[in-house]
């Protein structure tokens, strides 16, 4: 087993490197991937930068070239349930795309055709999260997490997209590494922890808890790697 763990910014994965063993730096596509070790399980680390279009970039990389066979998302998120507050962790059972939209011909929100509206995440990863969650003692929200190319600081957007999607959480890249890995076959889980309301304080409250909250998603994604 070769496991990708993925993050979109440095303060994302920084908490994952810095526990790796034979650490090992591969440069490639303009970004660089951490080959290494955590308890003795073989891992490739990276941060794909912010967006959709680059987290497609950075896990198909981590499939296609370094081989990985099951691939894990640590990060933040923007609460849209009220239930979620700032370092309070959800797993998506399901990911959709905010941002898609060819309504004009008639499909819904986040829909093309030979596509899905939502990408489901792999089951024994999530029943191994509330395994680890239990035993941590920690709450885990499971819910749908809406992903689109915008940094979200608007409560009238937000209830749009909660209401559109079921959606409990939103983020700028899970959505794409899950249909690359959908694509692909290759088992994925999505964890954020949250680091604002996607409201109008947003922009300061990310700055704020963007460290302390991805670091509480890394704990847990590291201790999910000690149970696989
Ligand atoms: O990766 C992006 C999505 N993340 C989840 C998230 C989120 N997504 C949408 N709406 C929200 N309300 C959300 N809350 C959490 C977080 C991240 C958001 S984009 C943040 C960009 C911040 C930034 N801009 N410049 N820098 C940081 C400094 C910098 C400069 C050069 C290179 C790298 C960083």
């Amino acid at each position: 087993m070769k496991i990708a763990i993925m993050g979109a910014m440095p303060e994302e994965i920084e908490p994952i490197i810095s526990k790796l063993d034979n650490l090992n730096v591969v440069e490639y596509a303009a970004n660089k991937y951490y080959e290494g070790a955590y308890h003795g399980k073989e891992v490739v680390v990276a941060y794909s930068k912010i967006g959709k279009v680059f987290a497609t970039l950075t896990a198909t990389i981590l499939i296609e070239k370094f081989d990985c066979n099951t691939l894990l998302f640590s990060g933040v998120a923007g609460a849209i349930s009220n239930d979620l507050k700032v370092g309070d962790l959800i797993i998506a059972d399901s990911l959709c795309q905010h941002d898609l939209d060819i309504t004009a011909f008639g499909h819904p929100y986040g829909y093309v055709p030979e596509g899905e509206v939502c990408v489901a995440s792999d089951e024994k990863l999530r029943d191994l999260a509330k395994q680890v969650a239990e035993a941590k003692g920690l709450p885990l929200k499971e819910g749908i997490i809406a992903t689109g190319d915008q940094f979200v600081a608007d409560a009238e957007r937000k209830e749009w997209i909660g209401k559109t999607f079921n959606a409990d959480a939103l983020e700028m890249e899970g959505a794409a590494v899950a249909v690359v890995c959908s694509a692909l076959n290759v088992p994925f889980f999505i964890l954020r922890a949250i680091s604002d309301a996607a409201d109008m304080d947003a922009g300061f409250d990310f700055d704020k808890f963007l460290e302390s909250s991805a670091k509480i998603s890394a704990d847990f994604i590291l201790s999910m790697v000690d149970g696989m």
